[in-house]
């Protein structure tokens, strides 16, 4: 019986992570965990199991792991790209810090499997821009990309030095519906939607011909529980496996929610975060997720536009944002 626990349940993926194992795994085999006791309400109030943890505290972790005989590990507690670069000691000790705790816990206790994730933030300007390889120059210039080739690098390492299961994507932008994304370069594909909805306009922080590799987070969901559930001895890669879904530039992003929305108007005030975007990949190669564990998205821009409006006009016209 799997007994997942899954740290930073209040995050952006954690969020939705967290019932999508509950439907597959059971109810009373999901812990959700938090540094946030206000987000622990919120899930509590939704039946969920919750614990409180700072993933930089390795004694709660264990003692968690203990009370409820944690099997799995689902770490999803991070300080994003450009948080980190305004608190970069924050970055190191909660992306690192955190994931050695994890990595260690998972040793000590012997869990089946460990999923730490990366992001395409481990690709640097030096990195072949367009359908980046799986097997590529790792030069990141943010400290989360530090924290990401890092993490990659500790987490095979426990493979191969101890055995443990540990598994990770280079997650792209992520875009959802359901909890607002914190502290990421990647916020103003999600903001945008708010925006058209609530103001029909925006002002964006990078510029219109920025172009990022992006997933909708359905099939977010879908490629870390695939991945999840793959099997490990046809798995050459653990740690970081390219995820790829769909790329676009802020343009096409802003015209796609024209088709819906036509009066929405869109203008650009790049700011810090247009340099860290400009050392990103504009889309990734992620033929090995697909050879390995089969992985295949379902949404394009345009699905993806159409549920994110219909969802979010939803959520307005009700006064819930
Ligand atoms: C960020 N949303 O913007 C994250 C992600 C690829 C970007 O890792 O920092």
């Amino acid at each position: 019986m799997k007994k997942i626990l899954v740290i930073g349940s209040a995050g952006q993926i954690g969020s939705e992570l967290v019932f999508k194992l509950r439907e597959i795994y059971g109810d009373d085999n999901v812990v959700a965990s938090d540094k946030c006791p206000n987000a622990g309400k919120k899930l509590q109030e939704k039946g969920c199991l919750f614990e409180i943890l700072d993933v930089t505290d390795r004694d709660a972790l264990r003692e968690i792991c203990k009370k409820y005989e944690i099997n799995n590990i689902i770490n999803m507690a991070a300080i994003l790209s450009a948080v980190g670069e305004k608190k970069p000691t924050l970055a190191w000790d909660v992306n690192m810090g955190g994931l050695l705790n994890v990595l260690e816990v998972g040793r000590e206790l012997a869990m089946e499997q460990v999923l730490v994730p990366s992001s395409i933030a481990a690709f640097g300007p030096e990195t072949p821009a367009d359908n980046t390889p799986q097997e590529t120059i790792l030069r990141p210039k943010t400290i989360y990309g530090v924290t990401k080739v890092a993490g990659e690098l500790l987490g095979d390492y426990y493979v191969q030095r101890f055995g443990l299961d540990v598994r990770g994507l280079r997650y792209p932008g992520i875009i959802s519906n359901e909890t607002l994304p914190g502290g990421g370069t990647t916020d103003y594909a999600v903001e945008i939607y708010y925006e058209a909805i609530k103001n029909k306009k925006y002002t964006c922080f990078v510029k219109e011909d920025t172009r990022l590799p992006m997933m909708y987070m359905p099939d977010c969901l879908k490629a870390t529980i695939d991945l999840f559930q793959a099997d490990f001895s046809k798995l050459k890669h653990h740690a970081d496996f390219n995820v790829g879904a769909m790329s676009f530039t802020v343009g096409e992003l802003a015209a796609s929610i024209k088709k819906y929305i036509p009066e929405f108007k869109i203008s650009y005030e790049p700011d810090f975060r247009q340099d860290i975007a400009d050392t990103w990949p504009n889309s990734v190669d992620d033929s090995c997720a697909r050879e390995e564990w089969g992985w295949k998205p379902s949404y394009d821009l345009d699905a993806m536009t159409q549920d994110m409006l219909k969802v979010i006009g939803e959520k307005y016209e009700k006064g819930l944002i």
